[in-house]
């Protein structure tokens, strides 16, 4: 079989299901270079699979998608055994496919995601998911309990399938309390991802020593602390993909007291002649031609804002009513999948609403050799600290290292050039994608 192409972007756990199966078969499956959020947008990928989701496979057909339709379509290709020897063996490959996904991948999701930012954190459902997972965890232990494999005596799509459904919590979020209390599917597991068709695809798997734990910043009482704060200005909007934070632990108040409007205490500094929406107008309206002459000179010198009917004219940064910050994301080694890291960055941004009228950033992901994606911006905030709102509100900001930029400071300068710039290399790492917050 000839012209399979599957769409993934790398290390997907779901799309090695069909490529550890291909070994097995011995497919040829063509990865093409695939961009999340382009690739997967466009109008051929979507004739391939309307859902604009991956993993999908081309065939000579059309698509399919849907990782474990994939991977039982790959392991169809050739009989070696990917699905039992009898009737009643692929009806136990199917199961096993089944149950892994339903029972132990989904729960991982509830339980690994919000970890890495992907999804609102909650304590009662990272509870309620690794009870799930143990659950299902539990079953397959006292199958594999006098089994080498789940089906039979030889890997089937069954083993794969299993495999890559836990991939996730034997190298992101299990501790070795938590492997112990499953030692056959652990040896299971470790048994599969040392052979060579896993091997190739997989590369080593890695146990870490310090599993990944939510950020204990962003706790159900930080939630609840939120919750029980004077409401957000009307403008405020809550970010599209939002999940609502935890309910408080303690029960409502009755009778609620009317909400006041909170105090803005940056509206009580002196007057700037810096006004940042004029900045923010420079930044969006100077033509890419004349980025450097006119915006990033322009933020220190002042200009004059291209197309404006009435030539605004921006005063140029004003050190004492404003100042400038450099973030660094503590965590890179937490970044290893692209699409994860923009959307971190941008629901960080969504999150902070609130405070636009104070702030503006350029917030750039980069990409190191070892594939991790450091997170580096330039901030310009009113006044001479981190907005206190954001101090309060934002638990993103626990995640960053902030250093106070001295704005005379040559190199410094530099760097916000190449940041505003969005230059092709940042600090010396490739520049993947720069998130604008204005
Ligand atoms: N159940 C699907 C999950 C597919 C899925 O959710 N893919 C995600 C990446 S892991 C995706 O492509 N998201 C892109 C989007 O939603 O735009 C499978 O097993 O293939």
């Amino acid at each position: 079989m000839t012209g399979l192409k599957l769409y993934t972007y790398p290390n997907n756990k779901n799309a090695w299901k069909a490529l550890i199966a291909a070994e097995y078969v011995g497919a040829k499956i063509e990865v093409p270079a695939f961009e999340m959020g382009k690739t997967n947008k466009s109008p051929e990928f979507l004739k391939l699979n309307p859902n604009g989701k991956v993993p999908t496979l081309e065939t000579p057909q059309g698509g399919v998608f849907e990782s474990n339709a994939i991977a039982r379509y790959v392991a169809r290709i050739a009989d070696k055994g990917l699905f039992g020897h009898t009737l009643f063996e692929a009806a136990q490959v199917e199961q096993w496919i089944d149950f892994t996904t339903q029972e132990i991948d989904a729960p991982m999701l509830s339980w690994f995601l919000p970890i890495i930012g992907y999804m609102e954190y909650n304590k009662k459902k990272e509870e309620a998911a690794v009870e799930a997972v143990k659950k299902g965890m539990g079953v397959l232990e006292k199958h594999l309990h006098s089994r080498t494999f789940l089906v039979g005596n030889s890997v089937t799509l069954a083993d794969i399938v299993g495999a890559c459904n836990l991939y996730w919590g034997y190298t992101k979020v299990f501790d070795e309390a938590f492997a112990k209390q499953f030692p056959a599917v652990t040896r299971w597991f470790m048994t599969l991802v040392h052979q060579p068709q896993f091997h190739k695809v997989m590369g080593a798997v890695q146990i870490p020593t310090e599993p990944m734990k939510y950020n204990p910043k962003n706790t159900p009482a930080a939630a609840a602390k939120k919750e029980s704060k004077p409401e957000q200005p009307k403008k405020e909007k809550a970010p599209a993909a939002a999940v609502k934070p935890a309910q408080p632990a303690t029960p409502e108040p009755e009778e609620e007291k009317p909400k006041e409007k909170p105090k803005d205490p940056l509206a009580a500094l002196p007057p700037s002649k810096m006004i940042l929406d004029s900045w923010k107008r420079l930044y969006s309206n100077t033509p890419a031609a004349k980025f450097q002459e006119i915006c990033v000179n322009g933020l220190w010198n002042g200009a004059t804002i291209p197309g404006s009917p009435t030539q605004e004219h921006f005063e140029g940064f004003d050190p004492e009513g404003f100042s400038l910050w450099f973030c660094d994301y503590k965590y890179p080694e937490e970044n290893t999948i692209n699409y994860i890291v923009m959307n971190k960055v941008g629901g960080f941004l969504q999150r902070i609403d609130y405070v636009r009228k104070h702030a503006f950033a350029v917030m750039c992901i980069l990409k190191d050799s070892e594939g991790q994606f450091p997170i580096r911006g330039f901030w310009i905030f009113r006044g001479q600290d981190i907005p206190p709102i954001m101090k309060e509100e934002c638990f993103d900001l626990d995640l960053y290292t902030w250093t106070k930029i001295n704005p005379s400071d040559e190199a410094a300068r530099k760097r916000i050039g190449s940041m505003l710039n969005e230059e092709d290399k940042i600090d010396g790492l490739e520049n993947v994608e720069v998130k604008v917050f204005k």
